[in-house]
């Protein structure tokens, strides 16, 4: 399906498009814990990746408005498979959503942490429908060395990446400002990584709808707005 041509709409239009797309049928597929059992690369893929608790599983339900598609927890290091859900239609467009484990956990012996390391290198690299990965960092702690490791990660793989600030919600604006100019710095020397982060809140609903437009450019299903 060719992506539509918003360039000449109405912003009205696009983000009844984006409201159309993300409130349509989303479905959990299956969990792979193994590249395996990954579902056939039919169709552009966009996966959430960040710190155990960063807030992945949570960002994704909020995007979708769903309560519990993607398990979310207290207790860190719960997703420990690719868990995979489909969104769209045939005549919308269709989409692999992709919540990863999560890392970072402290208390992770050295085993799990070299298991995580492989299963992500491999899907990163040869995932040929992977079009972005949405890097969530927590708006309070900026990026970890856990965090600096999987940009590596991402920056050998040549994936394009984009960083999402999560939990907004607990910092103020300044705060969150501070962050993301201290991120994107950090970041500036990386052309794999989007120049443009986003600040969200799935418990306040804040910055998601830039976050669904930037899902649905990555995934073809819009192109980008010239204007
Ligand atoms: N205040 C606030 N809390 C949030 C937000 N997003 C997530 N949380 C909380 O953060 C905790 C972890 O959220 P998850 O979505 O399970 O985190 P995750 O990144 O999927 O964690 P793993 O699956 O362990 O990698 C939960 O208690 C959520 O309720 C947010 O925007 N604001
Ligand atoms: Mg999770």
């Amino acid at each position: 399906m060719s992506a539509l041509a918003i360039d000449h709409i109405k912003s009205d239009d696009r983000d009844k498009a984006i409201r159309r797309f993300f409130s349509g049928a989303c479905e959990f597929l299956l969990g792979a814990a193994d590249l395996k059992q990954l579902p056939p690369a039919d169709r552009p893929e966009i996966a959430f990746a960040g710190r155990s608790n960063v807030g992945k599983s949570t960002l994704l339900n909020a995007m979708v408005r769903r309560k519990a598609l993607a398990r979310t927890s207290t207790t860190p290091g719960r997703t420990r498979q690719l868990n995979y859900f489909t969104i769209g239609d045939e005549h919308q467009g269709l989409l692999y959503l992709v919540d990863l484990p999560g890392y970072g956990f402290a208390k992770a012996p050295r085993q799990e942490i070299e298991a995580w390391t492989e299963l992500t290198r491999n899907y990163l690299r040869g995932r040929a429908t992977l079009r972005r990965v949405m890097l969530l960092v927590d708006g309070r702690h900026g990026l970890k060395a856990s965090d600096h490791l999987m940009i590596e990660l991402l920056n050998d793989s040549a994936v394009n990446y984009q960083i999402i600030l999560t939990k907004l919600d607990k910092i103020k604006t300044q705060e969150m400002d501070h962050i993301q100019r201290t991120v994107a710095k950090e970041c500036e020397k990386f052309p794999a990584c989007h120049p443009k982060i986003i600040s969200t809140s799935a418990l306040k609903d804040m910055g998601l709808d830039d976050l669904r437009l930037e899902a649905m450019i990555a995934g073809e299903i819009l192109e980008e707005i010239s204007a």
